[in-house]
């Protein structure tokens, strides 16, 4: 419109500078690589590179070699990656046939040897791997493209970093990787590398969760802690309970038992276990709204009443259920601020801690004991908020994980009593305090405190926590990434650059 509305001369410099324009963001479009870097995130454990570029071959096949032989997890995981390498596919073709250009590759084929034919995941899977990169001379030996592991899992974090070396030149349309030869080896640092998201103050959708999952891959994140239900909602089918979800906002806040377990293969598919948390005594309220049982009384309805059987036969029930969608073999049982208000000024709740002659701190601590064994009898391993800890540490469940996040002491508190720990403290790794900037996401060290080696290798790593208030499905992505990126590293990497030499940004 505007085109036709100008006079002829206008309309003349007003396409000439369209076409400027145009030739300037094509050729701003070629991203300048710097080739002092390594552009792979977290940088493997051992590298080495050398001054070769690489051509790959759109139709990069796969094969795979040694036990794993056919695996559904590796090719599915080839043919995503591939998308991903191969965004600007269809340019490529096109022009390569109007121009006739290249048409013999380096790397035209991607051989992956997998050593071990279980697919079992399990903490502590051996996700180690080998990449090795190289112009083919024409030896019939290796093929240009090798990744080497001994599981799946391995497999796929190797194709992470291969992806992520396969950069797009725009110049001459192709798919390239730069320095080669490459000899990568690289292995995590620690087992457990994850990320929680709360589905109870918020609900996600499950394309948001699956997308998310996903990302985690991109950052060689590993456990999915989802807070499935919170005191604002329970959106969880449990068939034992039909009217516990009856706390869920609306009935298309749901997740049913097949969205759920649709959710854990999709993060197996991409070697990402899923860590549910049922969190109890606290944080429990939104039970009530089927079962108005579990409330001290109606007018005070936190924590759940430690009373009543009923409230520990529902959590068993409640367990029982979900112990056949998630595999994994730890369990957040939760019990972090609970406070006993309600149980030391309902009368029925009174009259009993006399009767037991407890304290509310005990009746607190006979609850998550309660709780644990709950968990344990259905061959799960604990995992608990560290206040447990921090209230009784003696009395715990010598199988208990600890989870932090008050602040950085309690990690070494709990590996010298002998527990396990996973780290999240809350002024680095929580993904809701904005103002923390991603160096300091950085700098936070899961073993910070804890000398011994023995002691070190209770840590089973940490987890940056995206707590549901304040994000949903409108900027949740935005709020995990890039911080839990930087989180990554000191999670897989043993030795990791300084950041010094950035801080003067800061
Ligand atoms: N919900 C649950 C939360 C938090 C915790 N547990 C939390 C507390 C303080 C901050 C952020 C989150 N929202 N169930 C603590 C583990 Cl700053």
């Amino acid at each position: 419109m505007l085109l036709f509305s100008l006079k002829p001369h206008c309309k003349l410099t007003f396409l000439v500078s369209l076409l400027w324009l145009s030739l300037l963001v094509d050729s701003n479009s070629g991203f300048e690589l710097d080739e002092s870097l390594t552009y792979i995130w977290p940088l493997p454990s051992e590298f080495t590179s050398g001054n070769q570029t690489l051509t790959v071959d759109p139709t990069l096949s796969l094969s795979v070699l040694g036990k794993g032989g056919y695996s559904k997890i590796l090719k599915e995981g080839f043919e995503r990656y591939k998308k991903i390498i191969f965004k600007h596919a269809s340019g490529i073709s096109l022009f390569q046939k109007w121009r006739g250009i290249r048409s013999v590759y380096d790397v035209s084929e991607l051989r992956i040897i997998v050593n071990s034919d279980s697919e079992e995941l399990q903490l502590g899977v051996d996700e180690s791997y080998a990449l090795f990169l190289a112009k083919n001379d024409g030896k019939p030996i290796v093929g240009a493209a090798t990744i080497e592991a001994n599981t799946v899992y391995g497999a796929l974090r190797g194709l992470e970093t291969f992806s992520q070396m396969c950069a797009f030149d725009y110049e001459t349309k192709s798919v390239q990787i730069y320095k080669a030869p490459w000899y990568i080896k690289d292995n995590p640092r620690f087992a457990f590398r994850g990320l929680l998201l709360d589905t109870s103050r918020h609900y996600l959708p499950i394309d948001v969760i699956k997308q998310i999952i996903e990302s985690m891959s991109y950052a060689k994140l590993n456990v999915l802690h989802w807070h499935i239900i919170d005191e604002e909602s329970f959106p969880l089918e449990v068939p034992s309970y039909p009217k516990l979800w009856n706390g869920a906002y609306t009935k298309w806040e749901r997740y049913t038992v097949e969205d759920a377990s649709e959710i854990v293969s999709f993060a197996k598919m991409r070697g990402i276990h899923v860590m549910a948390e049922v969190d109890v005594p606290g944080h429990a309220e939104s039970w009530g709204a089927g079962y108005p049982d579990l409330w001290p009384s109606s007018s005070c309805r936190e924590p759940l009443d430690v009373s009543k059987n009923f409230t520990f036969e529902l959590i068993s029930g409640i367990l029982s259920d979900i112990r056949k969608i998630f595999p994994f073999e730890l369990f957040h049982l939760g019990g972090d601020e609970v406070h006993t208000d309600c149980w030391t000024s309902t009368p029925h709740i009174k009259q009993w801690l006399n009767d037991h002659k407890m304290t509310a701190k005990e009746a607190y601590q006979y609850f998550v004991l309660k709780a644990q064994e709950i968990a344990i009898s259905k061959d799960w391993t604990p995992v608990n908020w560290e206040e447990t800890f921090n209230s009784f540490p003696s009395k715990l469940n010598p199988r208990t994980v600890v989870h932090n996040w008050l602040g950085p002491g309690v990690c070494p508190k709990a590996v010298a009593k002998g527990f396990k720990c996973i780290f999240s403290n809350q002024g680095a790794w929580y993904l809701d305090h904005l103002d923390v900037p991603w160096n300091e996401v950085y700098n936070a060290e899961p073993l910070e405190g804890i000398n011994n080696v023995s002691e070190q290798n209770l840590v089973l790593g940490g987890e940056v926590c995206m707590w549901g208030e304040t994000a949903d499905a409108s900027n949740v992505q935005q709020t995990i990434w890039p911080r839990a990126a930087a989180a990554a590293v000191p999670l897989f990497l043993h030795q990791y650059p300084i950041l010094s030499a950035f801080q003067r940004f800061q």
